[in-house]
């Protein structure tokens, strides 16, 4: 891959948007990868392969547990950090920003939020520091969209809970320390239990041949009779809401993740218009050239003025799941036009790993299906104005 030529757009100079701590983060983030993500990320898409020699960096900037308050290892900052945080590490690779993302809000948030005080000591500033892993098992071979059908499942055996069922696609998966399991007990009702590495009858088989986000391991967790610590239950909260409560996080960090891999796309296709010569000009000389290119610019922009406005809104706790949902699909499909416009732009070379491009390009299709598909997003925005459910 070529060098990290990587300079951000902000053609409506929302920086006067931030604070100089805001600044001060983001800019450590942007170092970060630039150094540490750039020149390696591309080798280890083509092998997929997570970089795990990135975990301690990852935590450095505080891309484990942000938000988390310092008392558990967490960077107590607020949403807005905590977005372009996300923003930095995906204009780097989605795949890297999933990893974040997991542990951030769909394992350290809901052992802070729904645990007790004993699980929050005991995990939480291990994963803070990358020590410890995690993964989150919402999904299952046939519950994806509709995670409410769930058929995973624990029994009381007096000392200990039963686990039996199976869960597919899990980020981070093959090699967690620790799993975060979403699962029904004898009246159906779904609670959280966190699942350990080693605990016999609990395997984590890695999904091979993906064509997309190759740098991040995705995999199964299997339960056969796993005996569960009755400790490990996390108590504070049970029904589906708990698990849809870390997605909100998860796709708030998602919408301003987006941004980050659309920025890249577009500072890529934008220098490259001006270096390629046809017809004795600079391509970005032409006027369809510069018609994709504005467009890109204009709908960065967009979204950098939702997601900035969803962010004060979460800090001041007035943030809908819905808005999140309408912010979290807008990123990413503009994200996803932006790939394949810039991707057109660099002709040949686009489909190299030369350019980052179509590695990002082919990661936000994971994206765009992943924490509530494209489709589901829309209908919760219908949901929401409407007050029909479509779903069933
Ligand atoms: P529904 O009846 O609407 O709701 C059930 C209960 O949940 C509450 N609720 C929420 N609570 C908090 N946050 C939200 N966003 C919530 N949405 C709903 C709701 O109020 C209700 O509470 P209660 O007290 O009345 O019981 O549920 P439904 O079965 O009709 O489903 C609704 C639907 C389709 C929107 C939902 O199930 C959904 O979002 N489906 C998409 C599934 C999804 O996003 N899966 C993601 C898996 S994790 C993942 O992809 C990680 S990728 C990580 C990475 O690598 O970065
Ligand atoms: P389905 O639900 O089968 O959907 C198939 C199609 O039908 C979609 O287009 C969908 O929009 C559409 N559809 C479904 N229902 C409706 C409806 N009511 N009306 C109209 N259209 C509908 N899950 C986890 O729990 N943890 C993870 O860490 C995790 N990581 C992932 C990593 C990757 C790389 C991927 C690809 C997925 C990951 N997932 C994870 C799973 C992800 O959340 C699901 O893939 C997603 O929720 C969609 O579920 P599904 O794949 O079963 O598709």
């Amino acid at each position: 891959m070529r060098p990290d030529l990587f300079q951000a757009p902000d053609y409506y100079l929302l920086d006067d948007l931030l604070s100089n701590e805001h600044k001060l983060i983001r800019d450590t983030a942007r170092a970060w990868v630039k150094k540490e993500v750039s020149p390696i990320i591309e080798d280890f898409a083509q092998r997929a392969e997570f970089p795990k020699q990135l975990i301690p960096g990852l935590a450095e900037i505080g891309g484990f547990g942000p938000y988390i308050p310092t008392e558990y290892g967490g960077a107590g900052l607020d949403q807005i950090s905590y977005g372009l945080i996300m923003q930095e590490i995906e204009r780097g690779d989605s795949g890297i920003r999933s990893t974040s993302s997991v542990q951030s809000s769909l394992v350290m948030y809901p052992i802070w939020k729904y645990g007790n005080e004993e699980q929050r000591m005991k995990y939480l500033p291990k994963l803070a520091t990358g020590e410890y892993i995690g993964c989150f098992g919402l999904t299952e071979p046939d519950h994806g969209s509709n995670p409410g059908g769930m058929l995973t499942n624990f029994k009381d055996m007096g000392d200990h809970y039963l686990l039996n069922g199976a869960k597919m696609w899990i980020s981070n998966a093959p090699f967690a320390d620790i799993a975060v399991v979403w699962a029904k007990n004898e009246e159906g009702r779904i609670h959280g239990l966190i699942v350990e590495r080693g605990m016999e009858g609990f395997t984590t088989p890695e999904t091979h041949n993906k064509w997309s986000l190759r740098a991040s391991a995705t995999g199964e967790l299997i339960f056969d009779n796993v005996k569960v610590p009755k400790a490990n239950l996390l108590p504070n909260k049970s029904g589906l809401g708990a698990p849809l409560g870390c997605l909100d996080s998860a796709r708030y960090g998602i919408a301003w993740g987006a941004i980050g891999a659309a920025m890249d796309c577009y500072d890529t296709a934008l220098r490259y218009s001006k270096e390629r010569i046809q017809f004795d000009k600079p391509i970005g000389a032409t006027q369809l050239q510069q018609k994709k290119l504005a467009e890109m610019i204009t709908e960065i922009t967009k979204a950098q003025l939702l997601t900035w406005r969803l962010g004060v809104l979460r800090d001041e706790g007035r943030a809908t799941s819905a808005q999140i949902s309408m912010a979290k699909r807008n990123n990413v499909a503009m994200a996803l036009d932006i790939a394949r416009d810039a991707r057109q732009m660099l002709g040949g070379m686009g489909i190299t790993g030369e350019y980052s491009i179509m590695r990002h390009m082919m990661n936000l299709e994971s994206v765009v299906t992943y924490e509530g598909t494209h489709d589901i997003h829309l209908l919760i925005t219908g949901m929401d104005v409407t007050g029909f459910p479509a779903f069933k």
